[in-house]
């Protein structure tokens, strides 16, 4: 039986975010669990559960309390049939030694992620998380203003799929604590859309250094067996590629919801007028996102009409 709520042991792990909680058994979890974590998890961004040991079935089990689940869109999954869960493995070259929030090329990137540690070397591959709330907040008046009416393009390029793209807003708000949060990240964004190349690299490259300041993050070092859960909304994580041993995880992904923006974009996108000549190759991949999207309207307006 899971633990009441009496014995739950909640130790918070930095300033800025991440809590490792004992006193609750994830493997038989129920709804009431499952609201006394998502309310953790409110409060905490990430979670860690040393010495669950869950199996397959109760990992997806777990993730069913808090949504839809999606395997992964572009990594296939080598060890399950079950589609909704897949596995990290360092040998096999899966690791995610870039500071990111998942799947950020998506339409609509997952709101949560669940993740079992199944085989953790002896020492290093700890992972990282970092509060994007904080972030934005310490940000200057004047820079949260400018960030608060941007869009950046998001793309696969990681996965080897430069082609799938998603605008989303710079800065997004929570849809349960309504607060605003950063939401660029090195490893998936590209291009402020409503900013010049230049003058896009230049913003971008800021604000990713800034969400990487350690004072907004918390390091985990990991035993095998625990399992953590982190609120994708809000956070970013990179994982230290600093071991030599076999390091496997596997992941369950709650499936997302569309971002929502602080308020509607202030500017148009950023494309250069003239002729195609003019277009500097930067701008391709801002451009043909656009006119795929043009498109994409322009068939679903079609649809509707006929
Ligand atoms: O291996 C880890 O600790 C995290 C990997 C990761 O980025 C993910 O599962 O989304
Ligand atoms: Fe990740």
């Amino acid at each position: 039986m899971a633990a009441s709520n009496d014995s739950l042991e909640v130790v918070r792990l930095s300033g800025s975010l991440g809590a490792e909680i004992r006193g609750i058994a994830l493997g038989q979890a129920g709804p009431a669990e499952a609201d006394t974590i998502r309310a953790l998890l409110t409060e905490h961004l990430v979670l860690f559960f040393p010495e669950q040991h869950l199996s397959v079935e109760e990992h997806v089990a777990l993730g069913r309390h808090f949504g839809e689940l999606e395997g992964h869109p572009n990594l296939r999954n080598p060890f399950s049939d079950q589609p909704e869960i897949f596995e990290l493995a360092a040998s096999s070259g899966g690791l995610a030694d870039e500071w990111h929030s998942d799947i950020t090329f998506q339409e609509q990137p997952s709101v949560m992620a669940i993740l079992n540690m199944v085989r953790c070397p002896a020492v290093g591959g700890d992972t990282m998380w970092a509060n994007m709330y904080r972030a934005y907040e310490e940000l200057s008046p004047p820079l949260r203003d400018l960030c608060d009416g941007l869009t950046a393009l998001h793309d696969a390029d990681p996965h080897g799929k430069r082609e799938l793209t998603s605008i989303h807003p710079v800065v997004r708000v929570h849809p349960v604590t309504k607060r605003k949060s950063l939401f660029v990240n090195e490893h998936f964004t590209r291009r402020i859309v409503e900013l010049s190349h230049e003058e896009s690299a230049m913003l971008l490259g800021y604000l990713t250094r800034w969400a990487q300041n350690p004072r907004f993050s918390v390091r985990y070092r990991w035993t095998k067996g625990t399992i953590a859960m982190w609120d994708n909304r809000c956070t970013q994580h990179f994982v230290l590629n600093d071991f030599d041993e076999e390091r496997i995880i596997q992941r369950v992904t709650i499936m997302g919801d569309e971002p929502e923006a602080a308020e509607p974009p202030r500017w148009q996108p950023w494309v250069r007028t003239g002729n195609a000549g003019a277009t500097s190759r930067h701008d391709r991949q801002l451009n043909a996102h656009l006119g795929r999207r043009a498109r994409d309207l322009e068939s679903n307006r079609k649809n509707e009409q006929g």
